[in-house]
């Protein structure tokens, strides 16, 4: 029941390639842990990844091309964990994807959802139809967690180990979440307005509702996925009143209004690095 909620197809429309479809009925079965405290230690085999860190399957055609977004500034370890990690477990999924690192610059409060927005500008150019909005310190546990969009946007860290794996109330639609780019636009992207800690996900949640975009969840034993240890952040002392009056600002602050300077682009090994000005 997990496959009969992504959607059919949500690849990019590559070459005409004259390989078969990937099967991915093998990798949503398989609930391997998949997670080990030890993978900083590890060699790490960067074979298939591509400038930019994008990964494209050799022996098949994959069915899912995934964007995947991470908002980041000062984070250094946390972001070494997490893209050998990510590439580790991405390759064993069978699917297309790239992974974005979306680095804020400038010394203002930090702006997660402006950096979302920003992120799915670059994954647009790159023709991604499905957006991973994702935190640099969380990490998937289980295999079968596939990188793809559904056909209703999807959070998938739902078992947290930070929240002793309970899902803290239903509207929470942060930490990592998939969601096709037309959905995506549809609801005018996220806030720019939220500087600090909080509110951002939830005003993002409030826009899918009032879009009447309900969002999904898969069981709790896909969705285990642990967050690095870190200080909490400066919270943002505006955000319940921004979160009050957000449904007013939804067609008027988000992807229509996005205004940013590129410092830097780069194509990494790993990743693709855009350094922004907010
Ligand atoms: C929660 C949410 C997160 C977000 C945040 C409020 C979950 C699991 N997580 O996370 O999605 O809504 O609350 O804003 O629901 N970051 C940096 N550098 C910084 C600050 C933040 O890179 O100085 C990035 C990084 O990707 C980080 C993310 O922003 O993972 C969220 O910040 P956090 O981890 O401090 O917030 P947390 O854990 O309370
Ligand atoms: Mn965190």
């Amino acid at each position: 029941n997990i496959f009969d909620s992504l959607l059919q197809k949500t690849t990019k429309n590559v070459s005409m390639s004259q390989l078969d479809n990937c099967d991915y009925s093998d990798v949503i079965k398989d609930n391997t842990y998949m997670y080990k405290k030890t993978y900083q230690n590890d060699i790490f085999d960067s074979s298939e990844i591509t400038l930019g860190g994008e990964y494209h399957p050799e022996r098949c055609k994959p069915l899912f091309s995934t964007a995947i977004i991470v908002p980041y500034r000062q984070r250094e370890k946390q972001l070494q964990a997490f893209l050998i990690y990510m590439h580790n477990y991405l390759r064993k999924q069978n699917i297309n994807y790239r992974i974005f690192v979306i680095e804020q610059f400038d010394a203002k409060p930090f702006n997660r959802a402006k950096l979302f927005n920003i992120g799915s500008v670059y994954a647009t150019r790159y023709d991604y139809p499905c957006f991973i909005l994702h935190d640099v310190d969380l990490m998937p546990m289980r295999l079968g967690h596939l990188y793809a969009c559904s056909k209703q946007p999807r959070h998938m860290c739902s078992a947290l180990d930070k929240f002793r794996f309970h899902l803290p109330y239903r509207g929470l639609f942060g930490g990592a979440v998939a969601i096709e780019r037309y959905d995506y636009v549809r609801v005018n992207g996220m806030s720019n307005m939220y500087q600090g800690w909080g509110g951002e996900d939830d005003d993002f949640y409030e826009r899918l509702q009032a879009s009447k975009i309900d969002i999904c969840r898969f069981e709790p034993g896909y969705s285990e996925y642990t967050m690095l240890k870190h200080a909490q952040e400066t919270p943002n002392e505006d955000r319940l009143i921004f979160l009050r009056n957000g449904h007013l600002r939804f067609h008027t602050d988000g992807l229509n209004s996005l205004v940013f300077q590129e410092k830097e682009f780069k194509l990494h090994n790993l990743f693709t690095h855009v350094l922004v000005e907010t």
